[in-house]
């Protein structure tokens, strides 16, 4: 299939989104056709989707649903959206994709990760993302920027799990990293947001449609 499908990955706080816009207007500037979605969401249904997910009064949701709703958001928007621009030759930027499934759930809720992976293959017709870009932080560090930036009243569902949840969920990620070097680019995130921009501008240069 045409197109360039990438994805950024990380715990909270670790900068994804700060790289993603930067990354966007370098393309947009240089005439790319660009896709920029999120997850959850990035449809109608996904949006709703991820309203139930992250309100931080749902303390009953059994981990087993949250699976299942992560995973229903990306299939919609694997079909809805990801897929017809991958096809029209588009730059797909992904904030978060299947990875962060098996990270959160298979890592961080114990749910395992080959039981995640299969679910992952079926939602998204086995389509992968072609390079990962993984911020790789402490997640004190993480949890403090976004502390500093919105208060901490502001925490969604997940962010406000305690730490050693968070730090299954990098161990998880990690070890991803490790099985997929291929696909993965693990990136320090304590790092300075412009050294961050110029390993990424320099790992995607080769692979960028002409
Ligand atoms: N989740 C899941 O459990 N399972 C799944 O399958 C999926 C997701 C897909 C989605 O939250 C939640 O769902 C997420 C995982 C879970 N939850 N948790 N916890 P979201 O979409 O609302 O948020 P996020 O993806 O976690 O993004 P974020 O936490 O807002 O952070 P970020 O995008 O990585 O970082 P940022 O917004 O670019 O930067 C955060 C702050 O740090 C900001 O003030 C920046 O100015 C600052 N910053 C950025 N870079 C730097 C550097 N390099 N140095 C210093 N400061 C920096």
């Amino acid at each position: 299939m045409a197109g360039l499908f990438l994805s950024f990955e990380g715990t909270e706080g670790a900068g994804k989104t700060t790289q993603i816009d930067r990354l966007e207007a370098r393309l947009v500037r240089a005439g790319h056709a660009v896709l920029r979605v999120r997850e959850p969401g990035g449809t109608e249904i996904g949006e709703r989707i991820r309203a139930v997910l992250l309100d931080r009064g749902h303390t009953e949701m059994a981990p087993w649903t949250e699976l299942c709703l992560y995973v229903a958001s990306r299939a919609q928007l694997m079909r809805e959206r990801i897929l017809p621009a991958l096809e029209a030759g588009a730059i797909v930027l992904c904030d978060r994709f299947g990875d962060a499934s098996v990270a959160y759930q298979g890592g961080g809720r114990k749910l395992g990760r080959g039981r995640v992976e299969r679910l992952n293959a079926w939602a998204t017709a086995e389509r992968r993302p072609d390079r990962t870009y993984l911020f790789d932080l402490d997640p004190r560090i993480g949890l403090a920027r976004i502390r500093a930036g919105r208060g901490a009243a502001s925490l969604d569902r997940l962010e406000s799990e305690a730490l050693a949840f968070h730090r299954s969920v990098r161990r998880a990620y990690l070890a991803l990293a490790r099985k997929e070097p291929d696909r993965i680019l693990q990136l320090d995130a304590a790092l300075d947001p412009d050294q961050i921009e110029s390993l990424i501008v320099a790992d995607l240069g080769p692979r960028l449609p002409r």
